[in-house]
């Protein structure tokens, strides 16, 4: 499969979608959303991706926002309409029973910085850079922002960052909570590698529902939060993976997974 605007490989059950616009720093344009959308509706498709890294092309980015230059055109009508398509596009990726890596180095502006909260972890390099910008324009974020931000980072720190509009680094990202890691620029991709190959070797179905239970349990009230996780236990204990993993620690190997 080919995209105008992105790459995507396959290697040894880690998938890898570099948005692939350099000269816009991987800016998002609507090509880049739409073939988002089809590049991950294949993965989820494909059993044989266990993990998704998603990076950006160039050195410079992984995306520094929606594309400006397509922005200015979008008005009252379009603008909630396309916000709509491209927040079912992110709560898919938030959701894809895989776990999606953002491999951050550079520039994660609006757009690329709501894309990026919306995969599982972040890892950043240490020249990533972020901010949400959109007020600058005249805009809140559409894609996302005000809501997983103060999820992530809590309130405080969000608004700091939605009503300045300012940049920060990856060490400040880091400590109030907006990244996971923080590895040097040459051990980025590598360290993302470890990660993903840890987690690919991991039973499917657990990881698909942690992604799950942490995905929609976040937000409903403490109650249902715990059905939904009982419903999740309850399901694993009657898989072959949950049988394999205790049995294989009480016979002290490893445990092999078959994904039922
Ligand atoms: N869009 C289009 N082109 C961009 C771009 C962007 N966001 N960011 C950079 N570029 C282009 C530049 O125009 C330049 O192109 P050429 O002039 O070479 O043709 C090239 O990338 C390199 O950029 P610079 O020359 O500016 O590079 P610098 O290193 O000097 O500066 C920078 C890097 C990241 C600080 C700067 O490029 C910058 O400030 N970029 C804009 C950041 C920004 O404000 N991003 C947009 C945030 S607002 C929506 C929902 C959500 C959103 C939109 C719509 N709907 C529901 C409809 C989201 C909005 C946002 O993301």
């Amino acid at each position: 499969m080919t995209y105008e605007t992105l790459r995507l490989t396959v290697e040894e059950r880690v998938a890898t979608v570099t948005l692939n616009r350099p000269k816009a720093l991987n800016a998002l344009n609507a090509a880049m959303l739409h073939d988002l959308e089809g590049a991950f509706a294949t993965l989820a498709e494909d059993s044989a991706v266990r993990v998704v890294l998603l990076c950006g092309a160039g050195g410079k980015a992984f995306a520094a926002g929606a594309d400006i230059a397509e922005l200015a055109e979008v008005d009252a009508i379009s603008g909630e309409r396309l916000a709509g398509r491209a927040q079912r596009l992110f709560r898919r990726i938030e959701l894809l029973a895989k776990p999606v890596i953002a491999c951050i180095d550079g520039f994660a502006l609006g757009g690329g910085c709501e894309l990026a909260m919306a995969c599982a972890l972040r890892l950043a390099s240490e020249r990533a850079r972020f901010g949400q910008p959109e007020i600058k324009l005249g805009l809140v974020p559409g894609y996302g922002g005000t809501q997983r931000l103060p999820r992530l980072v809590g309130r405080g720190a969000a608004l700091k960052m939605l009503l300045t509009g300012a940049m920060i680094d990856a060490s400040e990202a880091l400590r109030i909570g907006l990244v996971d890691e923080v590895v040097a620029v040459e051990k980025l991709m590598e360290r993302a590698a470890e990660l993903a190959k840890s987690i690919a070797g991991m039973p499917p179905l657990a990881v698909a529902a942690a992604i799950e239970a942490v995905g929609r349990g976040a937000d409903l009230p403490l109650d249902e939060a715990l059905a939904l996780e009982a419903a999740a236990f309850g399901r694993l204990c009657g898989t072959e993976d949950k049988r394999e993993g205790t049995r294989a620690f009480m016979e002290k190997r490893s445990a092999q997974w078959v994904g039922r």
